[in-house]
C-alpha cells in the first residue's frame, strides 16, 4: 500500500475530510519533496503540494502523485481556495506555530481543525525495506568514521577538532551532513549527557564520550563509543562494565510485542542493581529515520508496543556529576523474532595509548 492510502485510510477512522502536513520530515515521507519549505493538503481524492517560486520545479520532479501549487505572501489563503468543502482537517498541532494556527482559523472560518500529529508521525515509524536499507548505510558511515577517529584521538586535542574529523570523514563517506550537534564529552564534561563538543582539550585519564552521527539520502544514523585515554582505574572500568551490560540486556529485550517501557526497564535494572538508578537519567533510547528522534521510545512512559520494521537506539548510560559518565549506544532494527544489531563498531573498552 502506497503511503499516500495508508494515511486517507486513517482519515477516513478519524472523519477527516483533509489533512495538512508541514512537518518536514513528514511532507518528505509523504510525497518526496526534500525542499526546505512547503505543505501537503491531502483529500480523500487530491494531493496538493504548495510551495514558493524556488521550489516549483524541483516538487514537480519530486512528488509526481501531487498537484503543485504556487504560494506567494498568502500561503494559507491559497491553501484555503483549493478546496471549499472540507468540514474536518486535520493538521500537526506539535509543529503548526501560535501564528500559523491563526492564520488557518482565519482562512478556514467554517472548517473544524483537529490536531493529530502522531497520523504521520506513527506510519513513519515502521520502515519499509527502501528505507531500511538507507538507514544501514547511515550507520556504515559513523561505523566506519569510529574506526578511523581512534588513529586521530590523542591527549591534547580538542573535542572541537574531534567531531570536525568525526564530520570530515563521514562527508568524504557520503554522508550529506551530520544528524544532530556531535557530543565530544571528555574528563568532568563527560556526566554530561548532552554535552556538545567544545574547546576543552582531552588528557590522560579520561573518559570521551562520542556521540554522533551521519545523514545518508535524508535517513539519520545515531551511535554513542566511549573511550579511555590511557589505562582505566578500577571505578572507570566498573562503572563502564555497568553501562555495556546494560547496553546488552537493553538489545536482548528488544523485540516485536513488548512496550518500550518494558525495553528500558530490562536495561535500567541492571544499572539501578549496581547503585547508579538515579544516575541514568534519560530514557534508553528513540526511533531513528528521516528524524533523529522519533517515536517510539523506550523509556519509563512509553506504552506503545514495538512492531517489526522500527529501527531504535539502545543507550543507557551513567553520569557521575564532577567525575565523568559513559554512554554506549547502538541501533537496533526489530525483527519478526528480535532485533538485528545494525551498528558494527566495537564496544569492548577502547584504551588510547
Ligand atoms: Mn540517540
Amino acid at each position: 500500500m502506497s503511503r499516500l492510502t495508508k494515511l486517507r485510510t486513517k482519515m477516513t477512522s478519524e472523519k477527516f475530510d483533509a489533512f495538512l502536513c508541514m512537518r518536514p520530515e513528514n511532507r518528505r515521507y509523504l510525497s518526496g519533496f526534500t525542499g526546505s519549505a512547503g505543505m501537503l493538503l491531502i483529500t480523500q481524492d487530491q494531493a496538493f503540494l504548495l510551495t514558493d517560486f524556488r521550489y516549483l520545479e524541483q516538487a514537480a520532479a519530486q512528488a509526481p502523485e501531487f498537484q503543485v501549487v504556487k504560494i506567494g505572501n498568502e500561503p494559507f489563503k491559497t491553501l484555503a481556495e483549493l478546496d471549499q468543502g472540507i468540514e474536518v482537517l486535520g493538521f500537526e498541532g506539535d509543529f503548526v506555530t501560535f501564528e500559523e494556527y491563526g492564520k488557518l482559523e482565519q482562512n478556514f472560518a467554517r472548517t473544524r481543525l483537529v490536531s493529530r500529529p502522531e497520523l504521520v508521525n506513527h506510519l513513519r515509524s515502521v520502515k519499509e525495506p527502501s528505507e531500511i536499507e538507507l538507514i544501514r548505510e547511515a550507520v556504515r558511515i559513523a561505523d566506519d568514521a569510529f574506526s578511523e577517529i581512534l588513529q586521530f584521538i590523542s591527549v591534547g586535542q580538542t573535542e572541537a577538532e574531534i567531531a570536525l574529523h568525526l564530520e570530515f570523514s563521514m562527508r568524504q563517506a557520503g554522508a550529506s551532513g551530520p544528524s544532530f550537534d556531535f557530543i565530544a564529552a571528555s574528563g568532568w564534561r563527560s556526566a554530561m549527557p548532552h554535552g556538545v563538543a567544545s574547546s576543552k582539550k582531552v588528557q590522560q585519564g579520561e573518559f570521551l564520550t562520542l556521540d554522533y552521527g551521519a545523514i545518508y539520502q535524508g535517513y539519520c544514523s545515531d551511535i554513542t563509543r566511549t573511550v579511555c585515554l590511557g589505562e582505566p582505574d578500577e571505578k572507570q572500568r566498573a562503572l563502564y562494565d555497568t553501562v555495556l551490560a546494560a547496553n546488552r540486556a537493553g538489545i536482548a529485550a528488544v523485540r516485536p510485542g513488548l512496550t518500550g517501557k518494558e525495553v528500558d526497564a530490562a536495561a535500567r535494572k541492571l544499572i539501578e542493581d549496581a547503585g547508579y538508578g538515579e544516575y541514568f537519567g534519560h530514557g534508553l533510547g528513540h526511533s531513528v529515520g528521516l528524524a533523529i528522534h522519533e517515536g517510539p521510545n523506550l523509556s519509563p512512559r512509553e506504552e506503545r508496543v514495538l512492531e517489526p520494521g522500527m529501527v531504535v537506539t539502545v543507550e543507557p548510560g551513567i553520569y557521575l556529576p564532577d567525575y565523568g559518565g559513559v554512554r554506549i549506544e547502538d541501533m537496533v532494527l526489530v525483527t519478526e523474532q528480535g532485533c538485528e544489531v545494525l551498528t558494527k563498531a566495537p564496544k569492548d573498552l577502547i584504551i588510547i595509548n
